[in-house]
């Protein structure tokens, strides 16, 4: 979705390019004077035409915003910033204007003159003035290209039934996405793994058809307050938002995951009250270190024990739910 952006290039490296562009323009004329008259303007018309067409492309070919999933629309704000991304879209089409405006002026007097010396110093006067233009707006090339590099990141969604892995840091849930789907998620001992929304898929073979989930890993959420949730745990809760069908929340008896039993559930109980509509299939983890005497599910991502129990389970509710 975010791979079509053309590579969007600073204000040096446009007029660079630019420039070798129009070196390689020459338009032959038995007249020596026309000669260079008609190849000054061919040249100052490349140079202009590369740039603003430049320009046109990084602003036309960005993906609009407001027409994205909300899910994007939020992961882009919580990683570039939404107003920003606007902004220097704005400059750049200002600077695309203003370029064709500064040309369109001076190319009635280019091609009325045949005074090659006043041709070069519009030519010189021309350049210097766009040069001016994409100076002004290089930091908002800079920060378009950033945010190009950060979108063509972002985990490919499919609008298809979608299951959402949540808990605290730690508890498991790459482990056990990694066990119900082909993605190979990052684990390791250590919290906030995760940090970014993974996603992997499961292909389930029905009578006449093959029918594919979503499984979407979400890095670690605290305890606390949303206002309070840095830019990482911001994005498990748009997943959760804005994706889930059916959420699967982790808790880790054991607390080898570094966190208390206790917050682990009072953050299942903040988690019910914002997705009151959304149903959750609780499952305690790191069965072969603790379990517990409640009715949750109960499984091991370490010797598997009731993940295939878990995934018919969850597999049947989305069915319905989807
Ligand atoms: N003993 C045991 N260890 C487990 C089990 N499941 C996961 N672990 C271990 O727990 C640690 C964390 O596992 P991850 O799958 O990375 O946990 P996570 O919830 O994705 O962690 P974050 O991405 O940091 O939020 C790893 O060292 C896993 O090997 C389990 O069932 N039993
Ligand atoms: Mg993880």
């Amino acid at each position: 979705m975010f791979r079509k952006i053309p590579i969007i290039l600073t204000a040096d490296q446009l007029l660079d390019l630019s420039i070798r562009r129009t070196k390689k323009i020459k338009i032959e004329d038995r007249d020596v004077r026309y000669k260079t008259k008609k190849t000054i303007i061919a040249r100052t018309d490349s140079f202009v035409d590369t740039i603003v067409s430049k320009l046109e492309s990084y602003v036309k070919k960005f993906p609009s915003i407001e027409q994205l999933p909300k899910f994007y629309q939020e992961i882009i704000d919580i990683k570039i910033n939404t107003d920003k991304l606007k902004k220097s879209l704005g400059a750049v089409d200002w600077a695309r204007k203003t370029c064709i405006m500064i040309y369109s002026k001076q190319i009635r007097s280019l091609k009325k003159t045949g005074n090659i010396d006043f041709l070069k110093q519009k030519q010189k006067e021309i350049y210097g003035r766009i040069s001016s233009v994409l100076h002004q707006i290089d930091e908002n090339l800079i920060f378009l290209a950033d945010a190009q590099n950060i979108m063509k990141k972002f985990p490919t969604i499919l609008d298809i039934p979608t299951i959402v892995i949540a808990g605290y840091p730690n508890v498991g849930k790459s482990s056990l996405l990694k066990h119900l789907s082909s993605a190979k998620p990052e684990i390791a001992t250590y919290p906030f793994t995760t940090k970014q929304v993974i996603v992997g898929h499961v292909k389930i073979e029905e009578k006449f058809t093959t029918k594919t989930y979503q499984i979407i890993d979400t890095p670690g959420l605290l305890d606390r307050p949303l206002a309070k949730r840095n830019d990482i745990e911001k994005q498990a809760i748009a997943a959760l938002a804005h994706l889930a069908d059916i959420i699967v929340f982790m808790i880790d008896p054991s607390e080898t995951c570094g966190y208390s039993l206790k917050n682990q559930y009072n953050m299942l109980g903040q988690i019910k009250k914002l997705f009151e509509d959304v149903p959750i299939v609780i499952v305690e983890n790191k069965a072969d270190l603790k379990k517990t005497d409640s009715s949750e599910f109960k499984i091991s991502c370490e010797n598997k024990e009731g993940i295939d129990q878990l995934a018919t389970e969850i597999l049947r509710m989305i069915k319905t739910e989807s």
